[in-house]
């Protein structure tokens, strides 16, 4: 005979499945200890860069009855992004800029973020008194942690939660709930010796015990609102949002075939605007409507138009196409300083890529923005580019 919690359980994992979250699992509620020391000392370390996480964050993070009193279970979920669209290949010459995968689509965000309030209002009528809280990448929640509690996968070496039905192209999102229902397993799986992703990682940024040190993360190079470091910029090279590349070479990652199981297609699917890349001379160009039409629909538009702009001026440093020339030169008059940085490099590196892309009006250009720019930073990025040049009139004589 099934209990009445293990029945409750079923309803609720069938309910959600019907809305379309692809795997569901659940997990207790007690505080996530260990993983908030963890969490704690990475902050402490520097390894989660920009991001804003005081102690109290984190405590909130770990301890779901702080969030929800009461907190009994945590119903974590995975859905699949995977689509059958073909990644553009990030080291390409040209003009286009690689999209990471998960950003192909509606911003997901939105798209669980529905689901779970739908699955929330579904627990909440059905279980009189009982509330929900939904958390999906910037809830109060650890997202990987759950799901890893909750038996939906296993941490891989590159952060990342691995299920195996889908690997890691899941989006997570949980509720925690004072409904009590009957827990799953943490799944007994591992890495093993595999160590593919670490080394591949294109800037060395994965360390040890499932680390990834976000300063050095191309992910979060693409979507801080701070100049790349100058050092990291090569290794970036066409993508305009994110990094796949960790997944991408890991064996339980096989696109094609995981592709054929997932029924998230609609969604994830990639936008008309978007594509799996786009234009970088358009996007570097861009006005705030056109930003707004193109991107405000996906999850790249949080940062705003200028971190997007000054990827598109990296991409573009990066490309080995003369074409970007003329682009980069207006750029050079952007509003924002940011762009303005990038966009001197980028001249800089096309010159060295293509010998002699740098015209006369190219030089002239950068000489003109050093005798009217206020900015220091961008002054000392357009001195780089400058003797870049001389260096090579140096060598040439
Ligand atoms: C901040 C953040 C980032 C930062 C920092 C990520 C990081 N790895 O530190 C940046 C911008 C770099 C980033 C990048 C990406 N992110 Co992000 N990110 C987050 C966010 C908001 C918080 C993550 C965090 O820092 N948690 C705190 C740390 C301490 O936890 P953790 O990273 O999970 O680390 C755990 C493991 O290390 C484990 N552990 C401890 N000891 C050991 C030992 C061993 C051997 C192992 C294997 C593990 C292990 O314990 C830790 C604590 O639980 C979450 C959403 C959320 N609310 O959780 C999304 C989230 C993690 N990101 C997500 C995604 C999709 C990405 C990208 C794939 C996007 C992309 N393609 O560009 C990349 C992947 C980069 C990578 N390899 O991690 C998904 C992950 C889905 C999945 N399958 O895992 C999440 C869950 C968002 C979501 N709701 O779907 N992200
Ligand atoms: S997302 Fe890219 S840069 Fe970040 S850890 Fe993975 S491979 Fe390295
Ligand atoms: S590439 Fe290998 S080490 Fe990295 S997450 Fe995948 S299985 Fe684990």
């Amino acid at each position: 005979m099934i209990s009445a919690t293990a029945s409750r359980k079923e309803r609720i994992v069938a309910h959600a499945k019907e809305i379309g979250f692809d795997l569901v699992g659940v997990a207790g509620a007690q505080p996530f200890l260990s993983d908030e020391r963890i969490f704690k000392e990475r902050v402490a370390s520097g390894l989660l860069a920009d991001w804003h996480y005081p102690d109290q964050i984190v405590e909130r993070t770990c301890r779901p009855a702080q969030v929800l009193p009461g907190a009994k279970s945590i119903i974590c979920t995975a859905t699949s992004y995977l689509t059958d669209a073909v990644p553009h290949d990030p080291y390409a010459p040209g003009l286009r800029g690689a999209i990471s995968s998960y950003a192909w689509g509606k911003d997901y965000h939105h798209v669980i973020g529905a689901r779970l309030r739908e699955l929330a209002a579904f627990i909440e009528r059905e279980f009189e008194g009982e509330r929900c809280i939904a958390c999906v990448d910037t809830g109060p929640m650890v997202d990987r942690a759950a799901a890893v509690r909750a038996g939906i996968g296993w941490f891989g070496k590159n952060a990342n939660l691995l299920t195996r039905d889908f690997g890691s192209w899941v989006f997570l999102g949980e509720l925690i709930t004072t409904l009590e229902l009957p827990t799953d397993e943490p799944l007994v799986k591992s890495c093993g010796q595999c160590v593919e992703c670490i080394a591949r990682c294109p800037t060395g940024a994965i360390g040890a015990n499932g680390s990834v040190d976000a300063r050095r993360c191309i992910s979060d190079l693409t979507q801080s609102r701070r100049p790349v470091p100058r050092e990291l910029r090569a290794a970036i090279g066409n993508r305009l949002w994110g990094c796949d590349d960790c997944q991408t070479v890991c064996p339980v990652n096989e696109r094609k075939e995981l592709a054929a199981k997932s029924r998230a297609r609609a969604e994830f699917e990639p936008l008309p605007q978007i594509g799996t890349s786009m234009d970088l001379v358009a996007v570097l160009g861009m006005t705030t409507s056109q930003f707004r039409a193109w991107f405000g629909p996906t999850a790249m538009a949080w940062r705003g138009k200028a971190a997007l702009q000054r990827n598109a001026a990296v991409a573009l440093g990066n490309s080995r196409d003369s074409r970007a020339v003329e682009p980069l030169i207006a750029a050079l008059s952007d509003r924002k300083a940011l762009v303005r940085g990038h966009a001197a490099w980028a001249l800089g590196q096309l010159h060295n890529q293509c010998r002699g892309a740098l015209s006369q009006r190219a030089q002239a250009s950068l000489h003109s923005l050093l005798a009217r720019e206020r900015d220091e930073w961008v002054r000392e990025e357009a001195t780089a580019a400058l003797e870049m040049l001389d260096d090579e009139r140096q060598e040439l004589a």
